[in-house]
């Protein structure tokens, strides 16, 4: 087990697609968790390409060529995360807030929700408060789920809020926060229904906030 997931680890940090396509399913038809092979195999692999980054040995193409790779094995390990069998009956808005292009973390958020039975609408990223507020008008969803990865662009998730309490639709949805640099504290401080730190939980803090 710990071999096939190095390879696959290596394949998704080196951005080799063809690497992660086989090793990927090397490990889903060797019959691994498929939790274990996203956590340990993949999102460990690019907390290490950040770790590169951070230290100038990789610049954003690197980090770009990883991210695609890292894309490129979601669309596989997707069937083998969506199984379960309590299906909700909530909607969902979703998307990573103005100003922040990072999407992984958010599609896989919605993948899991997706999975579990939520009616999902990605907005995708650099998600201006507008728009949030026009589709929460149209839509009606049960939640609004943001997403940030940067601490500059995290203050969006605060101004959005505020922005919905402004136009009178705070009381409409329940807010679910997350993002690397996002923290409980952080969600409480802003009034956020609810924080997860990754994608499962974010299933069970979408259901307890829709009373399921
Ligand atoms: Co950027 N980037 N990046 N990047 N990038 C980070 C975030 C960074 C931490 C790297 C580093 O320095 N160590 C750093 C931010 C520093 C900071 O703000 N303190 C950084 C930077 C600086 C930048 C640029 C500014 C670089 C530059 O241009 N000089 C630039 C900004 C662009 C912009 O957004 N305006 C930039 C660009 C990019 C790429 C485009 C090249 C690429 C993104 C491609 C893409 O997403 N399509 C990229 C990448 C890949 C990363 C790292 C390496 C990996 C992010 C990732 O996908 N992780 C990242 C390093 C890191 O995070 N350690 C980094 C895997 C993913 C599964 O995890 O998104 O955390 P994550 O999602 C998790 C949880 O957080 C949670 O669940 C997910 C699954 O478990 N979660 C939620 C996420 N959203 C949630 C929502 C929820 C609930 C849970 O409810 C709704």
């Amino acid at each position: 087990m710990e071999e096939i997931l190095k390879k696959l680890f290596d394949s998704v940090l080196e951005g080799d697609f063809e690497g992660v396509k086989s090793n990927l399913q090397t490990a889903l038809d060797a019959k691994l968790d498929p939790t274990v092979v996203l956590n340990d195999g993949m999102i460990a692999a690019m907390r290490e390409v950040g770790c590169r980054f951070e230290a100038g040995d990789y610049y954003v193409p690197e980090m770009l060529i990883a991210a695609r790779a890292m894309q490129s094995g979601m669309a596989i390990i997707k069937p083998y995360l969506q199984q379960t069998d309590r299906k909700s009956s909530g909607k969902v808005v979703i998307g990573t807030v103005k100003g922040d292009l990072h999407d992984i973390g958010k599609n896989l958020v919605a993948l899991m929700l997706e999975g579990a039975g939520f009616e999902i609408i990605d907005l995708g990223v650099d998600v201006p408060i507008e728009e949030f507020i026009r589709v929460v008008r149209e839509e009606k969803p049960d939640i609004v789920g943001m997403s940030a990865l940067l601490t500059t662009t995290m203050q969006m998730m605060k101004q959005t809020i505020d922005a919905f309490e402004a136009a009178g639709l705070r009381d409409k949805v329940k807010f679910i926060i997350g993002g690397a640099p996002v923290t409980e504290s952080y969600a409480n401080k802003i009034g956020a229904d609810g924080f997860s730190s990754d994608a499962s939980r974010a299933v069970n803090v979408a259901k307890s906030l829709i009373g399921e």
